[in-house]
């Protein structure tokens, strides 16, 4: 056959459409007027044979097409063999096919939409010949192009010819100048929308010529084995809930009439070889819609596969397939004709609380237009549910049956480990059908105490027991206030719960501290997802509010001050922290030295709340400001703010003794810098002649005067000198903050 481009629209095709409305009117007004059948030629001396049907057909449309446009002056002998002319390059053969069905759709090139033309999509697989020809019968009216035909309108002879006389003949009629400058230049602007006939050849002009004589007559014999429809059948089909004895087409292409080469070629997948020959499909109208629709019988397939779309709409953007069908074709009994079994699936079941479970699926009888039924049964538990629930992913599957058939519910089940069937209920003929089982854990209602409870301020300690019909490891689920703050492990033995419920298992015994805010508070027992307060519960006043406590004392030191005290936050009784503002400079110190007078005081919170710290600052007058820092209610609170002088400036001293010896000078003294309480350095001049030693000799008395400094700060040198009179100086030298180096004095020995 030829390559005819099916999946390229006829161009021009949205105004032809429109225009064609008009053309069709006309055909109609005109049908009953007397014309003139084109006369065929016999005997034939063209060598071409055509379909007697289709000839007839085709003769037909075009006297009544000629005859109402005769104004253009296209005899109906020519009209019939423009006619034909296309036939034998779009279905191709030495005698053209009115079931052709279009093979050249392939995906490659830029196709891709024509993906959607399979079944679900599913370009391959099983379904891949459940396959949706867009382009159909003798001159290939392809979807595309939006005309309105179903495939078998488009396989009738009598309706295709209809539109191909007045497609050929509008576009004659209707010619731009241009292309009226011949007969032959204006019938290849006539065939423009068929492909083989569009480009510069001659192949069509030349059929033309054979097939018509000079005296005006169709130079073709025919052949009576082909009919007007091609070998397609009329059936009579209900499609339940849609149509009732409705006139129906079964198109087998196994049974196809003319020239059988369009039917060459496997499918291979590959998206460059021809798409897939259909299996054997019915095509029904329904008003605007056309449904086409494979049977198990006619595929061997596993399901019935149903595709819909408006008759005009482009098939590679406008199908809707589903894994159903609602066809009967009630001559043969054939297809979906009542009185079958539900059908559906069991998704899932997951525990929903103690003995209740949550399943999930969908069902449905193709008998009923209503949801159906489901029992689940939990063990012999059984409960009846509806499937009623909005699932479209089932309703675009089962033609029909509308997107609600889902179901999801809770019902009751025993506890242990269970096997949960559902079973979808018939409506009219058929029988239940089991659907699905599942198998799963289900736990039931926890039994359980609270049988200690204790609180201290910021938490709580619980315990008791639990245990949960069909969980051997159960948690004891603890809430405040109805939020679950911890689950709990069973680890402790409680024989006199193992004597009463030995399922219970031995260690059925829990204990948990569990931090608990300030407030009123509610703490509640539960397990096995029951309700929180399950198992019973405590009210509790937990203490609250914002810190207190004392800022005892500061004190100056060296390059620092000390601070001292005691902070307690009501809300908990573990150490918290105080603040300490040193100017603009602040410090976290966490208060959980030992205060044996605090703990007598607050015994709920113990002795560990002092904070004692040394907090470097810069010498001069200090603000020092304590914060208690909050935890959970209340806020900040100054303690106090205490004023000290942290003591600074140059170094001072004493220049204690200088003493001439045998060989030289011994000095001594003693020396401080105010900004640190380490030893610092003295230079020692004797004469023009410097030394440099460190004044960290053991002075007791220095000590006991200046407090905070140490005792370490003597110094004691023995140097050379001359033996004539010299001058011994002393200086202290500036180490550490402000200040600078000091002359402790000078002796001439
Ligand atoms: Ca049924
Ligand atoms: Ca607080
Ligand atoms: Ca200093």
């Amino acid at each position: 056959m030829s390559a005819p481009d099916s999946t390229a629209p006829p161009r021009g095709t949205q105004r032809l459409r429109r225009l064609l409305v008009l053309v069709g009117f006309l055909v109609g007004l005109v049908a009953v007027t007397a014309g003139c059948m084109p006369e065929l030629l016999v005997p034939a001396t063209s060598g071409r044979t055509y379909g007697q049907g289709p000839l007839d057909a085709i003769r037909e449309a075009a006297d009544r097409t000629a005859s109402a446009n005769s104004s253009c002056g296209l005899s109906s002998t020519d009209l019939a063999a423009m006619m034909i002319v296309p036939t034998y390059f779009e279905a191709g053969g030495a005698l053209p096919s009115p079931m052709t069905l279009s093979r050249w759709d392939n995906m490659s090139g830029g196709r891709t939409s024509n993906a959607n033309l399979f079944a679900f999509g599913r370009t391959s697989g099983s379904y891949v010949n459940a396959f949706y020809s867009p382009g159909i019968g003798l001159w290939q009216f392809d979807s595309a192009g939006g005309w309105d035909m179903t495939a078998a309108e488009a396989i009738d002879a009598t309706n295709a010819a209809n539109q191909a006389a007045a497609t050929i003949t509008y576009r004659w009629c209707n010619a731009p100048a241009a292309k009226q400058v011949s007969p032959q230049v204006r019938r290849q602007y006539a065939w423009g929308p068929w492909f083989g006939c569009s480009g510069s050849g001659t192949a069509c002009e030349d059929t033309f010529n054979q097939l018509v004589t000079s005296d005006g007559k169709l130079n073709t014999s025919f052949d009576g084995a082909v009919s007007r429809t091609g070998g397609m059948q009329q059936r009579t089909c209900n499609l339940r809930g849609i149509a009732e004895s409705v006139t129906c087409f079964y198109v087998n292409p196994a049974l196809a009439e003319g020239s059988r080469g369009w039917q060459g070629g496997v499918y291979d997948g590959t998206g460059n070889s021809v798409t897939p020959l259909p299996k054997p499909f019915y095509s029904v109208r329904v008003g605007t819609t056309e449904y086409r629709v494979w049977l198990k019988e006619d595929t061997g397939y596993d399901i019935d596969i149903t595709a819909t779309k408006p008759v005009t709409a482009n098939a590679r953007n406008a199908l809707t397939w589903s894994a159903s069908t609602v066809l009967c074709d009630t001559g043969g009994r054939r297809g979906y004709c009542g009185n079958v079994d539900p059908v559906g699936s069991f998704d899932g079941v997951w525990q929903a609380g103690p003995g209740q479970i949550r399943v999930a699926g969908w069902a449905l009888d193709l008998d009923s237009a209503n949801p159906i039924d489901v029992h689940i049964y939990a063990g012999t538990l059984g409960t009846a549910i509806t499937a009623n629930l909005f699932r479209p992913d089932i309703g675009a599957i089962y033609v029909g049956s509308g997107n609600n058939r889902g179901f999801d519910a809770v019902v009751p089940s025993p506890s242990g480990v269970q096997q949960v069937c559902a079973y979808a209920v018939n409506v009219a003929g058929g029988a239940n059908r089991q659907i699905g089982c599942r198998t799963i854990t289900v736990t039931g209602s926890p039994i359980g105490s609270i049988d200690g409870f204790s609180s201290k301020p910021g938490s709580v300690v619980i315990t008791g027991w639990v245990a949960v019909p069909g969980d051997p490891a159960p948690t004891a689920t603890i809430t405040v206030d109805g939020v679950v703050v911890a689950q709990v492990a069973r680890n402790i033995a409680r024989p006199d719960v193992a004597n009463l419920f030995p399922w219970a298992g031995g260690t059925a015994g829990y204990w948990a501290q569990i931090p608990v805010s300030g407030g009123n508070r509610t703490v509640c027992l539960s397990a096995g997802g029951a309700a929180p307060n399950a198992l019973g519960c405590r009210n509790v006043v937990m203490p609250t509010g914002s810190p207190f406590g004392s800022f005892d004392a500061v004190s100056a030191a060296p390059g620092a001050v000390r601070i001292s005290g005691w902070v307690i936050d009501p809300d908990i009784a573990e150490p918290t922290d105080v603040h300490v503002w040193i100017g603009s400079q602040g410090t976290a110190v966490r208060a959980d030295a030992w205060r044996g007078d605090v703990g007598s005081l607050f015994p709920t919170y113990g002795p560990s709340h002092g904070f004692n710290a040394t907090i470097p600052v810069a010498a001069g007058p200090q603000n020092v400001c304590v914060y208690g820092f909050n935890q959970g209610g209340g806020s900040n609170v100054l303690l106090a703010c205490r004023q000290v002088t942290v003591p600074g400036g140059s170094p001072f001293g004493s220049l204690d003794a200088v003493v001439r010896t045998a060989n030289g000078v011994v000095v001594a003294g003693w020396a401080i810098d105010p900004d640190t309480s380490a030893s610092i350095p003295v230079h020692v001049y004797v004469g023009p002649v410097g030394t440099a030693i460190i004044a960290n000799g053991w002075r007791a008395d220095v000590g006991s005067l200046f407090s905070g400094y140490g005792n370490s700060h003597g110094f004691w040198a023995s140097l050379a000198a001359p033996n004539t009179p010299v001058q011994v100086c002393v200086y202290a030298v500036e180490a550490a903050g402000s200040g600078g180096n000091q002359l402790l004095g000078c002796r001439t020995v």
